[in-house]
């Protein structure tokens, strides 16, 4: 496959409602898509970086930098056998890992389609339908908290994750478990607490919860190896998972016994599968978190969440719930039970919706292999 052409589009959609996490609140998502030309083929990607690098150090703009000036400078016009073999175009560069998946990413939908299989099936998904949960974000009371989990409960959603921050936590969530005694129940606290907060997050082991994702600083595995040895409630990373080695780091010393995975943060489906096949081989689940993605994006989760060892139900939610009208055709649904169906159609499954998407640019940049 020789890709001949890129085309980064950053664009604007307005969130339902905002999405408030530890690290701020988000009104508007502004996106980056990729589209890229190989073998007569359009194939999509979503890069998954935030505006500000408050999740972790990439943002729009050093993703749209680091493409123009380094990866697709690396790609265009080479060819590659596979998608997976693009990882060694980007073996020299450090870091920016949503910026070198929105590129390989866009070239398993083109290898996908060029083989007439589903992406699912390309990267080994053995799922039909995929079990979905919900990550709601902080709330400005208990009640207000509880509402949001009902409305989730209602639609059918396998387990409900609950953002928190020092001040809305403990509260809020006694006030869910006591409403909902029985639902599988996490939180999220985006590197919100310290290592001096231990006695107060072993107070979290009261509430029977499924995991507490991401208590500590983004970029520190061993100080979630001293907080495990001292609560029962089961670590999840997150932030600090940027490939297969931390995740080694991670299990080896027991800072975490569930990985989430996000394709963005991990530099792109290669480096997701060495992930997912090592934890399946040490029996830690794993599950595809989510970064507020529009139908581009969600559609990558879907395959990536179809493969073995993702038992436990994921950040891949509808896309009505975070956007009046998304870019892909159909929407992503989700069942009365609680699961979206696996596309088994070529490629990503879904039809994109360039006309909509160009309607939202604010900003293009295409490059063509001469
Ligand atoms: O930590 O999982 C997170 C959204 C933005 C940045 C970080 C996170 C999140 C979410 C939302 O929790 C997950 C989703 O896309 O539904
Ligand atoms: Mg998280």
């Amino acid at each position: 496959m020789r890709v001949d052409a890129v085309t980064l589009r950053k664009l604007q959609m307005r969130l339902k409602a905002p999405f408030e996490t530890s690290f701020g609140t988000t009104h508007n998502r502004t996106l980056l898509l990729v589209e890229m030309q190989a073998e007569g083929v359009t194939g999509w990607s979503e890069i998954t970086a935030m505006e500000a690098p408050v999740f972790n150090m990439e943002t729009i703009g050093t993703a749209t930098v680091i493409l123009r000036e380094t990866l697709v400078p690396a790609i265009l016009g080479k060819k590659f056998e596979t998608a997976a073999a693009m990882t060694e175009a980007f073996a020299h560069v450090r870091g920016h890992e949503m910026a070198r998946a929105g590129l390989e990413n866009a070239l398993w939908d083109i290898e996908a389609q060029a083989n007439r299989i589903s992406l699912s099936k390309l990267l080994g998904g053995t799922r039909v339908e995929i079990p979905c949960g919900v990550s709601i974000g902080l709330q400005a009371s208990p009640e207000a908290l509880r509402e949001k989990v009902a409305t989730e409960v209602a639609a059918g959603y396998q387990r409900i994750k609950l953002k928190i921050k020092p001040g809305k936590d403990l509260e809020y969530v006694r006030v869910i478990r006591d409403a909902f005694p029985d639902i599988k129940l996490s939180v999220d606290a985006n590197s919100a607490y310290t290592l001096d907060d231990i006695a107060h997050l072993r107070k979290f082991d009261d509430f029977n919860l499924l995991m507490m994702e991401q208590p500590l600083w983004w970029d520190d595995i061993y100080a979630h190896s001293k907080l495990q040895k001292q609560i029962s409630t089961p670590l999840c990373l997150d932030e600090s998972i940027r490939h297969l080695r931390d995740t080694e780091t991670a299990i080896e010393l027991g800072a975490a016994r569930i990985i989430n995975i996000k394709l963005g943060r991990v530099g792109g489906h290669s480096s997701a599968r060495e992930i997912q096949a090592y934890c399946l081989a040490k029996n830690i689940p794993v599950w595809c978190g989510g970064m507020l993605e529009c139908g581009v994006g969600r559609a990558h989760n879907i395959a990536v969440s179809s493969l073995p060892g993702y038992t436990l139900p994921g950040d891949v939610s509808a896309s009505k719930r975070y956007w009046v009208e998304d870019v892909i055709e159909p929407e992503v649904e989700v069942s009365p039970q609680g699961t979206i169906r696996v596309p088994d159609t070529p490629g990503l499954g879904y039809h994109v919706r360039r006309e909509l998407i160009e309607r939202w640019t604010l900003e293009k940049e295409t490059w063509r292999a001469s």
